[in-house]
C-alpha cells in the first residue's frame, strides 16, 4: 500500500533541473514545498507558477558560514517536514586534475558536501524527534564510475553515497529513510554550468544522444516518496539506455 505523498517537503537547488522539476512536480502533486535556491529571480518565477504551494527560500548552500544557522531557522520553522530533497549540487570543470583552479575543487565541496550535511544536520533531528520523515539525497553515477576530468566532483558524490549508508545505520528503528539517487547523464543546467557557461560545449555533451531529463528524476522522488511505510529503497541509480561503464584504458609507450 502506498503511503500519502508528503504535506510539506523541501527541495535544494530548486531553481533549475532535477531541482525544478522535483518542486514543480511536488506542488502539481498537493505537496507544501519550500523550494530552496540562489537565485531570486529564478524563485520568484516558481511562485508565480505555484503561488499556494511554494514557499521559496533564498539562500547558496555553498556559502559556508550562514548555511546552517540559517537552515537550522527553517527546521524551526517547519518542524514538521515530511521529505527532504537534497538536489543542490554541482561540477566545475572537466579538465585533469593537475590542471583544475583549486577554488573549484572548494565550491564544489562546499555545495555539495558542506551544504548537503547541512540541510541534513538542520532537518534529521525534528524528522527522528516525528517517528519519520524521508531523506532523498541526490548523489551521482560520478560517485561509482571514475572517468577523467571527474576527480572531485565524483569524489562528492562518493560522499553523498556514503553518508546515505551510514545514516540508514544510526537512523534503524526511527522511521525515518534515506535513498540515495543516482542519476547518470541528465540534460539539464549542469554541463553549462560545468563549463562555466560555454553552451556550445555544454550542448555537445547531449548531442546525438538520448539523456534522462529532470522530469524522469522528478517522476521518480515523487514514487520513492510514496513507498509504502515498511519499505526502503536505499540506493537508485538511473541512466539513460544510451549510457554504459566503458573498460579500463590501458597507457602504452
Ligand atoms: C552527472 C553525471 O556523468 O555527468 O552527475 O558525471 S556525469
Amino acid at each position: 500500500m502506498t503511503i500519502p505523498l508528503p504535506e510539506t517537503a523541501l527541495v535544494t537547488g530548486a531553481t533549475a533541473g532535477i531541482g525544478e522539476a522535483t518542486a514543480a512536480a511536488l506542488c502539481e502533486a498537493g505537496t507544501h514545498v519550500l523550494a530552496l535556491g540562489r537565485r531570486r529571480e529564478r524563485l520568484e518565477s516558481l511562485v508565480q507558477r505555484y503561488p499556494d504551494s511554494l514557499t521559496p527560500v533564498e539562500l547558496d548552500l555553498g556559502a559556508r558560514s550562514q548555511t546552517h544557522d540559517a537552515l537550522s531557522q527553517l527546521a524551526e520553522a517547519h518542524p514538521n517536514l515530511d521529505l527532504l530533497v537534497a538536489n543542490a549540487g554541482l561540477a566545475l570543470g572537466r579538465g585533469a586534475a593537475q590542471d583544475a583552479p583549486f577554488e573549484d575543487w572548494e565550491r564544489m565541496v562546499d555545495v555539495n558536501v558542506h551544504g548537503l550535511m547541512a540541510t541534513v544536520h538542520a532537518f534529521l533531528p525534528k524528522m527522528v524527534a516525528r517517528g519519520k520523515g524521508d531523506i532523498i539525497l541526490v548523489g551521482s553515477t560520478a560517485g561509482e564510475y571514475p572517468y577523467p576530468g571527474g576527480h572531485v566532483y565524483g569524489a562528492t558524490k562518493s560522499f553523498v553515497r556514503q553518508l546515505g549508508s551510514n545514516l540508514r545505520a544510526d537512523l534503524l528503528g526511527t522511521g525515518v529513510r534515506v535513498t540515495v539517487l543516482e542519476p547518470g547523464m541528465t540534460q539539464t543546467e549542469f554541463s553549462e554550468v560545468r563549463f562555466k557557461g560555454d553552451r556550445q560545449t555544454a550542448e555537445a555533451v547531449y548531442q546525438g544522444t538520448r539523456p534522462l531529463l529532470a522530469e524522469d528524476l522528478a517522476e521518480t522522488i515523487v514514487w520513492l516518496a510514496s513507498r509504502p511505510a515498511h519499505v526502503s529503497v536505499t540506493r537508485l541509480q538511473m541512466m539513460p539506455t544510451d549510457q554504459a561503464p566503458g573498460p579500463l584504458r590501458i597507457h602504452r609507450e
